[in-house]
């Protein structure tokens, strides 16, 4: 049976603003307080989807949250009407108004992580929603993440879901950004590479000294257990605390992998060498030849990586077994980076080919192309179970674009955000979009 990965890609919500809220992430503390541009940002990532689909990918799209998190901010002890809540908030205290309306749930690597069917005990493909739980802002995605997925995987029989790990430090997990899957084929067992910050319970493992290490070995083998990982099936690394202190919050900034392939920068991993025969022997038990492309650290430097995002692409197998690696603009802006692409194409290596394309809106909040996307490989039986009104197609790329173009602001300060007026345009926005892609009711102010 033919089998795919599908990229579902998060449509970028109507608050998208530059609120400074995560600490460890340097593009997010950089940009803190610049104006946005929310319609900007949302039709940079339509045009990205668009060209994958274009290209003959197989594209989806993951909807974004209700923002402003009026519900959030009552639980936070602010009462009244909605339009009090937000006023009362924005009076009394400004960064948790800010926190509850960040857009950040379009980082839908972030989403959950998934395991394929070949992989999993049950033979379904399993999801579990990651808890999020290092900032308070993504703490708050993963119950409106749970009833989204759920509208678009709604098949028991070929799809299973789990609720966030408990929303405690131990278990940190921040979902598929510090997960790759190694396989021959998409619809065959293959190997899930987990990679963590830190261990809550052990403390042989070293940890960062300066930022956040967001994932925790814990989380990791919790949600390796829900989805009935083979123990043949999994490899467990560290992230090398050093790149987290050089603002490496998440794997996916410092290493990619699809099919045979993981690409990564030298300085990744604790233990790398260990940790690539250990790849390298369990992806050969399912029949797969493991292949890796290092990054020397003398070629592009850990600040050029988190500057440039090269390693957050999307690294896609093409029909001629050859591989894409789509990359933000800022890498054609770094030289070291882009001498790099140019000598890495040219060399008949597997990686062929370089597209570039402009998400400077998510770029300036620390989100590259691999932030925007959440991968799920599927086999023909379970993309057809699907729910048809999420997967990309030119009518829906049409509709998308006019959707925002009609309910998007082009500019987004902090002001705005206290605007009772953007919630009722938000909402406005966002239950029109749950009729356009058939959702249902996923959304805190159509269920209460
Ligand atoms: O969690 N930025 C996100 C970026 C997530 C990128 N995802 C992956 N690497 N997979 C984060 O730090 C910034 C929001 C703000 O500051 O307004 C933010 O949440």
């Amino acid at each position: 049976m033919k089998s795919y990965e599908v990229n579902f890609d998060g449509l970028v919500g109507p608050t998208h603003n530059y609120g400074g809220l995560s600490y460890g992430n340097v593009a997010s503390q950089s940009n803190s307080q610049q104006s946005s541009n929310p319609k900007e940002a949302a039709l940079q990532g339509l045009a990205k989807m668009k060209a994958l689909m274009d290209m003959g990918f197989q594209q989806g799209v993951l909807a974004p949250q209700e923002r402003p998190d009026v519900a959030a901010l009552r639980r936070l002890g602010f009462g009244g009407t909605d339009a009090e809540v937000i006023e009362r908030a924005a009076k009394e205290a400004m960064p948790l108004l800010v926190a509850s309306c960040s857009a950040s749930s379009m980082w839908v690597a972030n989403a959950a992580t998934v395991s394929p069917s070949a992989d999993t005990a049950d033979g379904r493909v399993h999801f579990t929603a990651a808890n999020l739980n290092c900032k308070y802002h993504r703490s708050i995605e993963h119950p409106t993440t749970s009833r989204v997925l759920g509208a678009m995987f709604a098949d028991q029989k070929h799809f299973a879901h789990h609720a966030a790990l408990p929303a405690v430090a131990q278990f940190g997990d921040e979902g598929a950004a510090n997960h790759t899957r190694f396989c021959r084929e998409y619809g065959e067992a293959g190997v899930e590479f987990f990679v963590f910050g830190r261990s809550a319970f052990d403390t042989r493992y070293p940890a960062p000294q300066k930022y956040p290490a967001r994932q925790t070995l814990e989380a990791s083998q919790a949600v390796a257990r829900l989805h009935g990982l083979k123990d043949d099936g999994v490899v467990y690394a560290q992230q090398n605390p050093s790149v987290i202190d050089q603002g490496v919050f998440h794997n996916d900034v410092i290493a990619v992998g699809n099919g045979e392939v993981l690409f990564y920068h030298e300085d990744a991993f604790l233990e790398t060498e260990q940790m690539l025969a250990e790849l390298q022997s369990k992806l050969a038990k399912v029949g797969g030849k493991f292949q890796s492309i290092c990054v020397p650290r003398s070629a592009v430097t850990v600040e050029d990586a988190v500057r440039s995002y090269l390693f957050n692409s999307q690294l896609l197998s093409r029909a001629d077994g050859s591989m894409l690696l789509i990359v933000p603009e800022e890498c054609r802006g770094n030289e070291r980076v882009w001498q790099y692409l140019q000598s890495l194409t040219s060399s008949g290596g597997l990686i062929r080919e370089v597209k570039v394309f402009d998400l400077k809106q998510s770029m300036q909040n620390g989100g590259g192309p691999a932030c925007l996307r959440l991968r799920v490989a599927l086999n023909e039986t379970e993309l057809a179970a699907v729910n048809p009104g999420v997967i990309m197609t030119a009518p829906l790329y049409g509709t998308l674009t006019e959707w925002v173009n009609k309910h998007y602001r082009d500019r987004m300060t902090e002001n705005d955000l206290a605007d009772p007026q953007l919630l009722l345009e938000c909402r406005t926005a966002l239950d029109e979009l749950t009729q356009i892609l058939k959702l249902g009711a996923v959304y805190p102010f159509q269920i209460n």
